[in-house]
């Protein structure tokens, strides 16, 4: 019955299996007495409605029994629930990051790694960041969950129990790809980590393409690629100097998608719309993005042509 993997999952199964116990013998329960009832008080039975006023006796019952099982329904839920919040001092801090959508995994000196990595039996902490909107870090294995929120500063700790692997997911509707926001936790033994951690390259440390910094920053890749996929709007990728078909109102026109275009795109995006796409979902980033920027922007495209 309590199958979780980490040393919080059992005062959550406590509470979950007591609460689910006391509904189903509750919801079994009723059913069953309305069914009698029904029987047993038809039309055909009792022709007389009763009257019925008062009763001290079923008062009171009502009262203690419901109060007595919800204050174990707290004390189990408090039991479960304290610990999460004890982080002990030793635990090993790992930067966790939502964005749309993917979570990165930060473990210092620049080393990022998209799968959780971990020693088994060590105290984890996982600082929750979020580069755009509302997030949601689920370990269901590890029965932890906590919001990753912008400018919040939200975290979770746990200790894997055992080796194995294990899904994360995100549980906060984030958008187009929320479902596909998934990962997974590999929990091994002390040294195989350390070998993990020594041999993972330190791409962190390289900065990125100014211009790729002016696209993170304004959250351009919620809705554009960088490798040809489809999202909300088109992809960047072999983007620069392509021929696109956009719409002008409802008038069709060929268009050369050089520095003007891309210009036009970033300040009107409206006015010109890339056929198959559609016309509203973009506000203009005139007062967001200056033209040095745009220029940034530019250089960056022009690195994702080819292939
Ligand atoms: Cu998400």
């Amino acid at each position: 019955m309590f199958g979780g993997a980490s040393n919080l999952a059992e005062g959550v199964d406590k509470a979950f299996v007591f609460i689910f116990t006391i509904s189903f013998i509750f919801i079994i329960g009723l059913t069953l007495l309305m069914i009698y009832i029904l029987i047993r008080y038809r039309r055909s039975k009792v022709k007389e409605a009763m009257q019925f006023s008062g009763s001290i006796k079923l008062e009171i019952l009502w009262t203690i029994i419901p109060l007595i099982l919800v204050l174990f329904m707290f004390y189990y839920g408090w039991v479960g629930f304290a610990p999460m919040r004890e982080v002990p001092d030793d635990a090993m801090r790992i930067r966790t990051i939502g964005r749309m959508w993917e979570w990165e995994f930060d473990y210092g000196q620049g080393k990022l790694s998209k799968v959780l990595v971990i020693p088994v039996n060590k105290p984890i902490r996982l600082d929750l960041v979020s580069e755009d909107v509302n997030h949601s870090l689920f370990i269901p294995a590890f029965r932890v969950k906590e919001d990753v929120v912008p400018g919040y500063d939200n975290w979770l700790w746990f200790t894997p129990l055992y080796t194995g692997e294990y899904e994360i997911m995100c549980t906060e509707y984030c958008g187009l790809l929320h479902y596909d926001m998934v990962t997974r936790a590999r929990v091994v033994e002390q040294d195989e980590f350390e070998e993990w951690l020594e041999n993972l390259e330190a791409t962190g440390l390289v900065p990125d393409h100014p211009g790729l910094a002016v696209l993170k920053k304004n959250g351009c890749m919620a809705c554009h690629s960088l490798d040809g996929a489809k999202l909300v709007g088109p992809t960047f990728k072999n983007l620069y100097n392509s021929q696109k078909t956009v719409l002008v109102g409802r008038e069709e026109s060929v268009i050369l998608a050089d520095d003007d275009y891309i210009k036009r795109a970033i300040y009107q995006p409206n006015d010109e719309i890339v056929k198959g796409y559609s016309r509203g979902l973009m506000n203009s980033y005139e007062k967001l993005i200056t033209p040095a920027e745009i220029q940034l922007i530019i250089e960056y495209l022009k690195t994702l042509n080819g292939e």
